[in-house]
């Protein structure tokens, strides 16, 4: 990854990718993972191209949202068993990086949302929760399969899971592997929202322009305060939000955003 964070207010180009579909449309960037056969099984090779695409969109002026999906089968079937398969601990250890690349999801700091159709399974599973919110198709099945190779979920799920559903639901799902419907993840919370499969990027376009389309700094600063909650006590987040919430006053979107408020017309925000 060799983006240098200096060059920043760029717009990107996107060289081609082997495992991703990289495509941009009225400041959304559509990442599509893109091994179909393997039912988007996440080898190394796409995670790594994934890393490198959001390390790109990071500074791509362009783009104000991020829409990660797959295809109608599968948004990603889990980390590619059968390159794993025959890994040591020393594997795992020495490459974490690895470890990192998946990271980058969670780690990026536009809004990003998970549209998901088909199986989001183990790694496929844990990519999505890394989003902000995931959007799910009505035949989306949900699953931490992990414990059924003889392993556990490792980029995240035990930890993402539980806050998403809670204790019960997500020890049923980690210990027994099992998958859960669309209908079940959106009652648990683990889904926002639920739409007929023919309409899943419609409706996560629809969403993703709406964000793109509002302040950039103040939807990420939204994000880094949502996310506190999951990081901190109540006092700490509520503190954390206010000082926020002051500092954007500093900023000519809040002062556009309230003043077309009044002047009853729509706000156009300079991400200043
Ligand atoms: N890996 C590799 N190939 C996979 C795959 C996977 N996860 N899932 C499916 N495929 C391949 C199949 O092998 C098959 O390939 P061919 O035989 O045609 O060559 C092709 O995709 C189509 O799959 P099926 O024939 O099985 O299709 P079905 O419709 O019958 O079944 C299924 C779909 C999703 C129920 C089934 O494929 C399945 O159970 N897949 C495995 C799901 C799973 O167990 N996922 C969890 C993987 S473990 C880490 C962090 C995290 C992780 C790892 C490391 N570090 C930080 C180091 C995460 C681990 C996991 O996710």
């Amino acid at each position: 990854m060799s983006v240098k964070r200096a060059s920043i207010h760029k717009k990107v180009k996107f060289m081609a990718y082997n495992t991703l579909e990289v495509t941009k449309e009225s400041g959304v960037c559509i990442i599509k993972l893109n091994r179909p056969k393997a039912l988007n099984a996440l080898c190394n090779e796409l995670t790594m191209e994934l890393a490198q695409a959001l390390e790109k969109l990071e500074v791509d002026d362009e783009t104000g949202c991020v829409i990660i999906t797959g295809s109608d089968k599968a948004f990603a079937a889990g980390a590619d068993i059968k390159e794993l398969k025959d890994g040591t601990y020393l594997d795992m250890y020495n490459h974490d990086v690895f470890g990192l690349y998946w990271e980058a999801v969670a780690r990026f700091r536009k809004p990003i949302i998970a549209a998901v159709a088909g199986y989001a399974l183990g790694g496929g599973c844990e990519i999505a929760m890394m989003c902000d919110f995931i959007i799910a198709a009505d035949n989306a099945k949900f699953g931490q399969p992990e414990i059924n190779l003889g392993v556990m979920p490792g980029a995240g799920g035990t930890q993402r899971l539980a806050r998403f559903v809670g204790k019960s639901k997500a020890m049923d799902m980690c210990l027994t592997g099992r998958t859960m419907r669309a209908e079940e993840a959106h009652a648990c919370g683990l889904v926002s929202r639920v739409v007929p499969l023919d309409e899943l990027m419609d409706v996560a376009m629809e969403a993703a322009k709406k964000i793109a389309h509002q302040s950039r700094p103040i939807a990420m600063m939204t994000k880094e305060a949502v996310n506190t909650a999951f990081e901190t006590s109540l006092t700490q987040g509520i503190h954390f939000e206010r000082r926020l919430f002051q500092s954007m006053f500093s900023t000519e979107d809040q002062k556009e955003g309230m003043s077309a408020f009044s002047e009853k017309r729509t706000p156009h925000f300079t991400n200043k």
